[in-house]
């Protein structure tokens, strides 16, 4: 028996050198000292032996439990931090802490702001979830305009007929700003509602909320009932923007453009400019610019063209600034639409949209 009582001792002291963490010296503890543990068990069976025996291998069972008690208590202190380290090797390489990072929309997105926020903008963020009239009414677009159907909309519930005007803004601040009080979204008609298919009503709610001179960014995302493929997802992001003051001109637009597409690649960028038409621009403009992917020769990434669609513009129309409650005689800006999505797509050379909603960790991990 005084064997088995050494040889369990010296169990226990292997052990414990193994253990790093408290779940597993709770374990041990009951393993070897539990009601049932191996000790005890062995230490219940000197009632068994003669009273010449009992004395001497009574008096090494009460030590060695008393002194694995000790251990037991010495390690639980070093492993919850309080005691003298005795056993802990710190020479072992540490765990690797696994980290989230933030999404490549979302560091392209940073970089923009802080572009813009160096050029004196201000960013705002929209509602996702719209009224019809800052959507389409306020931008120029009535309801039955052809242009509707340039967005393929989700609408909340059955289009109304004829979509109420909302004479007030909506609630909505710019970042970091509380909502202010008695602007909360109560009137609004269920039916009147859309998941913005744009950021462009927030150029509307921007002028109305702060007035003429204005420069404001606003990216968010933004979604569209679309047949989705490498190019075209039914929610991605846009970073509409939006300078109003006297005098501002095409020229003004394709400065602030051009220090967008250099800043976010670092390099030039070759870009093409076509015209395009949108109700709330006048005139209106798409700039493209040539696939990194393929450099121009075609890929999935730009459908093949050799081009990517990334940032229509134009000088804004002189009823969205009346809609906006600024005075159009005195006034001009521009505004512009950039597909955040597609810059994303460029600048780390991904040629499906796709994989940025995929949740693919693998796909994640890589930015
Ligand atoms: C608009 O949404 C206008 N509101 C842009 C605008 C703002 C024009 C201000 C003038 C002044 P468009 O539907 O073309 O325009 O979308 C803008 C950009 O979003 C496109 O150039 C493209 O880069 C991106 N985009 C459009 N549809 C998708 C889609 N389904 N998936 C990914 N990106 C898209």
């Amino acid at each position: 028996m005084k064997d088995e009582i050494i040889k369990i001792k010296e169990e226990i002291l292997a052990e414990l050198k193994k253990v790093k963490e408290s779940e597993a010296l709770g374990n041990l503890e009951t393993k070897y000292l539990g009601r049932k543990g191996k000790l005890t068990v062995l230490l219940k069976q000197i009632a068994g032996l003669s009273d010449e025996e009992k004395k001497e291998i009574g008096r090494l069972a009460n030590q060695t439990k008393k002194e694995m008690i000790s251990k037991f208590k010495e390690i639980k202190s070093v492993i919850s931090g309080k005691g003298e380290d005795t056993f802990v090797d710190v020479t072992l390489p540490g765990e690797k802490r696994v980290l989230g990072h933030l999404h490549p929309v979302t560091i392209v997105q940073n970089e923009l702001e802080d572009l813009f926020k160096s050029m004196g903008f201000m960013v705002l963020d929209g509602p996702e979830l719209e009224s019809d009239y800052f959507n389409f009414e306020a931008l120029n677009i009535p309801s039955h305009h052809p242009a509707r159907d340039m967005q393929d909309t989700f609408y909340v519930a059955t289009p109304h007929p004829n979509p109420l005007p909302h004479p007030q803004p909506l609630s909505f601040a710019r970042r970091g700003e509380s909502k202010e009080r008695g602007q909360e979204e109560t009137n609004v008609d269920q039916s009147d509602m859309v998941m913005r298919t744009h950021t462009s009503p927030v150029q509307v709610r921007g002028m109305l909320k702060y007035g003429a001179p204005l420069r404001c960014v606003a990216p968010g995302r933004v979604f569209r009932a679309e047949a989705i493929d490498a190019v075209h997802e039914h929610t991605f992001d846009q970073m509409e923007g939006l300078m109003v003051d006297e005098n501002i001109s095409i020229s003004n637009l394709i400065a602030v453009m051009k220090e967008l597409i250099n800043g976010i690649f670092g390099r030039e960028v070759e870009t093409r400019v076509r015209p395009g038409y949108f109700p709330f621009v006048e005139p209106g403009i798409e700039l493209d610019i040539k696939c990194t992917i393929c450099n121009g020769s075609g890929c999935p990434g730009c459908k093949h063209s050799g081009w990517l669609e990334i940032l229509p513009a134009g000088q804004v129309h002189p009823k969205v600034l009346e809609y906006g409650g600024i005075d159009p005689d005195k006034y001009s800006g521009f505004a512009f639409g950039l597909g955040l999505t597609r810059l994303a797509m460029m600048k780390y050379k991904i040629n499906d949209t796709r994989l940025f909603n995929s949740g693919d960790l693998r796909f994640l991990r890589q930015f």
